[in-house]
């Protein structure tokens, strides 16, 4: 196939001839990829993927992050976030305290509550299905993205009820979506070094593969930039394809730049742009069977994440509101960014903006005000 003449590393030509004919990519091109310092010449080849998809489209949501306790028994190192219980800094929101969050803000158009926190020993199961129940009852309109795959076997274990009974559980009080957190990097030796505690890969990709047959979606992610080697992240990513094939029920991969600021990592470096562009675009490259890869600008900060749109990316998440996983290790970006500014960065990459709910459908300006009239 004849390819073009711009790949400052011929190691990429015959990928480039994979991508052209649809051709599904190796371990072995991954990690090609991931070695290649040609950034333009992956980036190109993830934008031919990422274009095929979804053209100039470029996804956002008009979202509020609440994050109701950082009280954690599993003391990840790579973690400023979660506090061990009884740690003065631990919190945990009452259920009347978590509505209030909710209230101060019902005369915004929101679509989506994400809802990530840590495993609190002692709340009780009845907690996180009357969170939800209460939620939904205050804006009926929302989708709730809520309890990573860890948090659900976490909740499982305190309800004594297998994956399944809980997440139905959940669903039936209204649960809509399951965040891709807490898959950080599922290579063993990783595992054993920065969070031994943690459920397992096997464990989490059992929730994940649970909530799809239960018709519930999820998202994926992957924390990098700490003591991973770039074969760890190909085969983190090849799991999450074939786990994929089997179920089809991942909806977007979020690589997760790490922090190191406040962890028991701060003396590693912080991710670099050229790094975190790479990461995204392999990701589109390899993971062929997922419909979206997210450049979440909490992580990369805005810029970057709007350059991404040209680098595999289709999705920059969205508005948050109040992020703090990544704020306590030391993130400078905003807590928050106004659907204007969101729109200014889709633009101005050369990118049609969609406004979407958490399923990717489209948003018409008339579902936006549906989303607003949850107002009581
Ligand atoms: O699982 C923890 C990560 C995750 C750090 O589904 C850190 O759309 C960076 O689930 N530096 C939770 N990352 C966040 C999460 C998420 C975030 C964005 C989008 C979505 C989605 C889900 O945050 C944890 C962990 O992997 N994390 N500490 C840190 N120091």
């Amino acid at each position: 196939m004849q390819s073009p003449g711009y790949f400052r590393d011929p190691e990429l030509l015959p990928i480039y001839d994979k991508v052209m004919s649809k051709e599904r990519l190796s371990r072995e091109d991954g990690l090609t990829l991931y070695r290649s310092t040609d950034l333009l010449g992956v980036g190109y080849l993830a934008d031919l993927v990422r274009r095929r998809l979804h053209g100039r489209r470029a996804y956002y949501i008009y979202n509020q992050h609440l994050n109701y306790s950082n009280v954690c028994i599993n003391g990840c190192k790579f973690c400023a976030f979660g506090k061990p219980p009884g740690d003065p800094q631990g919190y945990a929101m009452t259920l009347e305290e978590i509505y209030a969050r909710i209230k101060e803000r019902l005369s915004e158009p929101i679509t989506e509550i994400h809802i990530v926190g840590g495993l609190h020993p002692e709340l009780p199961f009845s907690y996180y299905v009357e969170m939800i129940r209460g939620i939904k009852a205050l804006r009926p309109g929302v989708h709730l993205q809520a309890f990573t795959a860890v948090e659900i076997a976490h909740l499982a274990d305190i309800a004594g009820l297998s994956l399944k009974d809980t997440l139905e559980a959940l669903k039936e009080a209204g649960l809509g979506s399951l965040p891709g957190g807490g898959a950080e990097v599922f290579s063993p030796r990783i595992r054993q070094s920065l969070c031994s505690r943690k459920l397992s890969p096997e464990g989490w990709l059992q929730v994940a593969q649970t909530a799809h047959r239960l018709g519930l979606k999820t998202n994926a992610t992957m924390l990098y930039g700490h003591e991973e080697t770039l074969a760890e992240r190909v085969d983190h990513l090849l799991r999450l394809r074939a786990a994929q094939d089997e179920t089809a029920g991942f909806l977007a991969f979020i690589p997760l730049a790490f922090h190191p600021k406040n962890t028991q990592l701060s003396h590693l470096s912080e991710t670099t742009g050229f790094d975190d562009l790479k990461n995204l675009a392999v990701a589109r490259l390899l993971l062929d069977n997922f419909p979206h890869i997210k450049s979440f600008w909490i992580m990369i900060g805005p810029k970057l994440a709007q350059l991404a749109l040209t680098f595999g990316a289709d999705d920059i998440d969205g508005t948050v509101i109040e992020e703090r996983i990544t704020h306590m290790a030391g993130a400078q970006t905003p807590l928050g960014l106004t659907r204007q500014e969101l729109l200014h960065l889709i633009q101005e990459a050369g990118c049609e903006p969609v406004e979407r709910d958490t399923l990717y459908n489209e948003l018409r300006a008339d579902d936006r005000q549906m989303a607003k009239s949850d107002r009581r």
